[in-house]
């Protein structure tokens, strides 16, 4: 028998072994890490300006690619349209009155459970990059960096861990530019968790100097409901977000005219926004709006020809704010693809809530309506979810923070009120809820938008305006998808109205909602 042969067969056998189960066990290692989680959320992001959901105004490749290599939520709705209440409820999956953050005035409560603590708490390694504005400081989060307040789009501070530096640049440039110098240097054996939290695209809508070429001569299509007079909806007709009283020439839409002819309540704003360009910053904002307001001047436009001048101005500033998110979060996918993590990790793009792009006659947001009580919501995670995949059941942001939970395999707490959005990553997709609730708080405040709640099918809305007015409205969104017609008082839609606020009073039970008075 040849001893030697036989001990190195064994040796290589042995050596063979060891090398398979180590393969074994790294592939199981694989398999066990747990997702990264990446949730990009804009401010003020409207879907008429996401070419995932509609085309007439910008292409947005790099927002579309997570959607077409992922899932498309067709119908996603907030719970509260306005920023700090709706950041709230995604980080609780409570609706306003159960997490305390009912309006943007109130001091967001940052010892209660939120998923990033619990992400925290569970082995992940946690950062918040951009804007915050729950006015407490961050908490469950190994790094922040966060705006102030609303921040500013140019050159802008942030709070750092407590302390407060300063930045050189375009704000939506400088929030990737920090998001990926954090990927760059975290802990790489921890699966991470990543914010960015964008300031663009909220008013008033500054652009960056480098797009300035975007959207020149371009005649945007001018929405079927500009000119809407309210009728039956007296909510709608008082409020103060109007393009044709409320918008500002000069702060809202940059004509600062030297001479001083063109009027403005809001010069102070204005100069303070300009007080922070450098000289070359300014030099090139000068460049493109001088001869902008030199032919506005020249134009002397009234009346609804003046209105339709103003829509087109914010137009372009608008979707020039949209393209600079578009290129960042394409430079963040780059950046995911080519250090190996792109499809270890759950990709999320949304907004704190949908906008006004003139539907209504109106910018801004608060109203349940269906612009700006609707939000983009596109999520990418190849090992659960197939490409183009489409989901149109009615879900809301309060299904955020439990959707993370479970993918990170973690218990779901019995106090959130959201549910995982796991379910409908598959093709099938049964049981799941099939009205959502509403209530908006902030009133008497800017935009005059009165306090209000209702409930929302795959087919009606029913909102209940109260307060200082006690109005209740209908809406069929089939025949009138537009919202232009109040259909309560009808007296063939009574057995319905009987049904939804029913339907709408349990929902207010099961979420604990039933004390408006508290408020
Ligand atoms: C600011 C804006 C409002 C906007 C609120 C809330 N005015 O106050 O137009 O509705 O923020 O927006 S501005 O003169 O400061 O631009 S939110 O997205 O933060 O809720
Ligand atoms: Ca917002």
């Amino acid at each position: 028998m040849n001893l030697g042969k036989i001990t190195n067969g064994s040796v290589v056998l042995f050596c063979l072994l060891i090398l398979g189960a180590c393969q074994v066990s790294i592939k199981q290692k694989q398999q066990e890490k747990k997702p990264n989680i990446l949730f990009i959320m804009s401010d003020d992001h409207s879907l008429q300006t996401f070419s995932t959901y509609d085309k007439r105004f910008i292409e947005t490749p790099n927002l579309d690619r997570i959607g077409n290599e992922g899932i498309v939520f067709r119908n996603s709705f907030v719970t509260n349209s306005i920023c700090a209440p709706s950041r709230a409820v995604m980080l609780t999956g409570k609706h306003s009155h159960e997490n305390g953050q009912i309006n943007n005035s109130v001091r967001f409560n940052g010892a209660q459970q939120t998923f990033p603590k619990l992400l925290q708490q569970n082995g992940y390694q946690t950062s918040l990059i951009g804007k915050w504005h729950l006015k407490s400081l961050p908490t469950g989060f190994d790094n922040y960096e966060v705006l102030i307040g609303q921040g500013d789009y140019y050159n802008s501070n942030f709070i750092h861990n407590g302390d407060t530096i300063s930045s050189d640049g375009y704000v939506t440039n400088i929030i990737t530019d920090k998001s990926i110098d954090w990927l760059e240097n975290r802990e790489s054996d921890k699966p991470f968790c990543l914010l960015v939290h964008h300031k663009a695209t909220h008013r008033i809508w500054q652009p960056d100097t480098a797009l300035f070429d975007l959207f020149k001569g371009i005649e945007f299509d001018v929405p079927e409901t500009f000119f809407d007079n309210y009728e039956g909806r007296r909510a709608a007709a008082e409020q103060n977000m109007s393009i044709s009283k409320d918008m500002d020439l000069v702060y809202d839409l940059k004509l600062l005219d030297e001479a001083g002819d063109i009027q403005t309540k809001y010069r102070a704003n204005y100069a303070y926004m300009l007080s922070k360009l450098t000289d070359e910053q300014r030099k090139a904002w000068d460049k493109e709006y001088d001869p902008i307001i030199a032919d506005f001047k020249r134009k002397g436009l009234k009346g609804k020809e003046l209105d339709l001048y103003k829509y087109q101005r914010y137009m372009q500033d608008y979707l020039r704010c949209v393209a600079s998110v578009d290129n960042n979060v394409g430079r963040l996918l780059t950046y995911l693809e080519q250090n190996g993590e792109l499809d270890n990790t759950l990709i999320v793009y949304t907004s704190d809530q949908g906008f006004y792009m003139g539907e209504h006659g109106w910018f801004d947001k608060r109203f349940m309506y269906e612009q700006s009580l609707r939000t983009p919501l596109v999520m990418r995670y190849p090992k659960l979810i197939k490409p183009n995949s489409q989901s149109h059941k009615l879900v809301q942001n309060i299904d955020y923070a439990p959707t993370f939970l479970e993918l990170a395999g973690l218990d779901m707490p019995n106090d959130i009120q959201g549910k995982s959005l796991v379910t409908l990553f598959k093709d099938e997709q049964s049981g799941w809820r099939d009205a959502i609730y509403y209530h908006y708080y902030e009133y008497p405040n800017e935009h005059m938008v009165k306090r209000h709640y209702g409930i929302r099918t795959n087919r009606y809305k029913l909102i209940h305006f109260y307060d200082d007015i006690d109005q209740w409205e209908l809406y069929d969104l089939v025949d009138d998808p537009d919202e232009m017609i109040n259909i309560f008082h009808d007296s063939g839609m009574q057995p319905m109205v009987k049904k939804l606020k029913k339907q709408l009073n349990e929902l207010q039970v099961a979420y604990g909602d039933v004390d408006l008075a508290t408020y």
